[in-house]
């Protein structure tokens, strides 16, 4: 372990310095508190500085200038995919797409993909805790192609029921599932469901938008044939994000978006198409912000994600020993309650005070959490709530963050006179 990976596990180091916003006051003089990377996380200053260096220094179109900052650009482009695939531990960085988001890369997924091998009759395989983006796809996919979608059942707490799985499987092409649940905390089982799925003759596409920003992923150990990111839960800039593939499924797939970039020769009747990663990156990409998420990559892992999982999953055992002193005031904790099994994410309810209300005292006390369904409306419905109170972690948090939030939900108690 390195000297500043043990620190961040200590709690020594102030990382908090590495992120300019965690030093700015809110107007009422307050502190930030920030406990909403689950939403989208701070940036630290290096990337702040690759995106400005871009722009200052040599930015330039990529894939076809041949003068030295075109030259640059398209090296450091290029050299931000290499980082994404060691990241994921992809065979190689022609298995990374660059997206805008998540959300685009599981669309590309349901357009390319889907539209080339689903058809009448087909099962696509979902659970039921999805963020509306792993799921929506879908559901047209499913109009388009006259196929059906099933879904895994969750248990009350959030956790993921496989008893059923086999049979769920019979028909099935496609599972899309969540490697960690945005609302609930609750980390999946993807590498059994990737093995049962196979041995069914389904693949397997794996939401890691709220996994690859806190604990390691390996996309081959895991057997993913699909793997998604957004850069912007995991300290990297907005608009840019990753689809990873197994070569085989890319190249056969049919391009997604058409244009400039994507061919390898266009006449006026047709055009043929480039190769890997290039057939999915229709246009001039997000340059200075994939080289930006590059610079984030380095920055997670001058910490490793070993250590940053370590360190949110003491911070997540420090805040249910606390929180547990508010449960017998009416204080509600959903999915499951055990570090191991959860991710830096905590959704509760406050007995019956209304989920925007708690976030908005919180919010008078420079507390950040999010309040609502987070985009799993189907999974609020399962568990019978209306909306939750959302407080997420990450590296730059620590136990002072989650004494602030007791302190910010007793404030709550009192003005709503909760015994
Ligand atoms: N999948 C999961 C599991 C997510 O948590 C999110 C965003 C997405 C996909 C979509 O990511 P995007 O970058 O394409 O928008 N989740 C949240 C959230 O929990 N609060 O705000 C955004």
């Amino acid at each position: 372990m390195s000297r500043t990976a043990s620190a961040l596990v200590a709690g020594e180091r102030d990382v908090r310095a590495d992120f300019p916003i965690l030093g700015e006051r809110t107007s009422r003089g307050k502190r930030l508190v920030y406990l909403d990377s689950a939403a989208t996380s701070q940036k630290p200053t290096v990337v702040i500085d690759a995106i400005e260096r871009y722009y200052r220094e040599y930015n330039a179109n990529i894939h076809r200038g041949v003068y030295e900052i075109a030259a640059r650009a398209t090296d450091a482009f290029e050299e931000a995919r290499a980082k994404v695939a060691r990241f994921l531990n992809a065979a190689e960085s022609a298995e990374i797409i660059w997206t805008r988001n998540a959300t685009e890369a599981i669309n590309l997924v349901a357009w390319s993909w889907g539209g080339a091998n689903l058809h009448e009759g087909d099962v696509i395989l979902v659970s039921e805790l999805e963020h509306h983006s792993n799921l929506v796809p879908w559901q047209l996919l499913a109009e388009r192609s006259g196929s059906r979608l099933r879904f895994i059942p969750v248990n009350d707490r959030g956790e993921l029921q496989l008893d059923t799985l086999d049979a769920l499987l019979e028909g099935c092409k496609l599972v899309a599932i969540a490697h960690v649940s945005n609302t609930l905390g609750t980390i999946l089982p993807i590498a059994e469901v990737v093995a049962r799925a196979h041995a069914a003759g389904a693949i397997v596409l794996v939401d890691g938008a709220q996994a690859a920003p806190h604990m390691p992923v390996d996309v081959r150990a895991l057997d993913a044939d699909f793997y998604v990111l957004s850069a912007h839960k995991m300290l990297g800039p907005t608009g840019i994000g990753v689809l990873y593939g197994k070569r085989a499924l890319l190249d056969a797939m049919p391009p997604f978006l058409s244009g400039g970039d994507m061919i390898r020769s266009v006449s006026y009747e047709r055009s043929t198409f480039n190769e890997l990663p290039w057939k999915f990156e229709a246009g001039t990409s997000n340059i200075a912000d994939a080289i930006a998420f590059g610079s984030a990559i380095d920055y997670l892992e001058g910490y490793g994600m070993e250590n940053i999982r370590a360190h949110e999953r003491a911070l997540l055992a420090y805040a249910f020993e606390g929180l547990g002193a508010l449960e017998e005031r009416g204080l509600a904790i959903y999915g499951p309650h055990d570090p191991e099994r959860s991710s830096g994410v905590i959704s509760m309810n406050f007995a019956d005070i209304h989920a925007h209300d708690l976030a908005s005292i919180l919010d008078t006390e420079g507390i950040c959490i999010r309040a609502g369904h987070h985009c799993t409306m189907p999974l609020m419905g399962r568990l019978d709530l209306a909306a939750t109170a959302r407080a997420s972690f990450y590296l730059y948090n620590d136990r002072s963050d989650v004494d602030a939030l007791i302190t910010g939900l007793e404030k709550a108690a009192a003005i709503f006179r909760l015994s």
